[in-house]
């Protein structure tokens, strides 16, 4: 069990104006701030961060989404972090999102969900090191 996770705030939370909200509850939940960028993806960087998805058919819609604005990525810690974070954000579809998780306060659907979370040790790891250089993990 790793301590690490992955996040992105995405472009529509960003859009709305949730990300302080968003980052305030992260912390206030226990989550150590490991690494922090404001970023914006480009078509080809979505499409690789969501290769997993490819032959899905929201693949397309997904990796517009995720280039359509920018985004704050961040590398959290906390014990269990991953199983943790994706306890506060909720389900996928905000409509079957637990009361008062993340997904359920500020997503839109289940295609623009406000934010995202590893789903495991290994891709935490690989997603944390997509966007920060071992020099930028504090
Ligand atoms: P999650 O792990 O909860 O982020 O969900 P998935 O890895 O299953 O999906 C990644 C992203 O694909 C979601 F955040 C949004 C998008 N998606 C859709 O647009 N439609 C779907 O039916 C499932 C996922």
């Amino acid at each position: 069990m790793s301590n690490r996770t992955f996040t992105m705030i995405k472009p529509d939370a960003m859009k709305n104006g949730h990300a302080g909200a968003i980052l305030d509850r992260i912390i206030k939940e226990g989550f150590r701030v490991v690494s922090l960028k404001l970023t914006k993806l480009s078509k080809e960087k979505a499409g690789e961060f969501y290769a997993v998805h490819k032959e899905r058919p929201f693949y397309g819609e997904l990796v517009d989404f995720m280039s359509s604005g920018v985004i704050i990525a961040a590398i959290l810690e906390k014990d269990n972090a991953v199983n943790a974070f994706r306890t506060l954000i909720g389900a996928t579809n905000p409509a079957q999102a637990e009361a008062g998780t993340i997904r359920k306060l500020f997503a839109t659907s289940i295609g623009e969900n406000a934010v995202h979370g590893s789903d495991s040790d290994e891709n935490a790891q690989i997603e944390g090191s997509f966007f920060f250089s071992g020099l930028e993990q504090f």
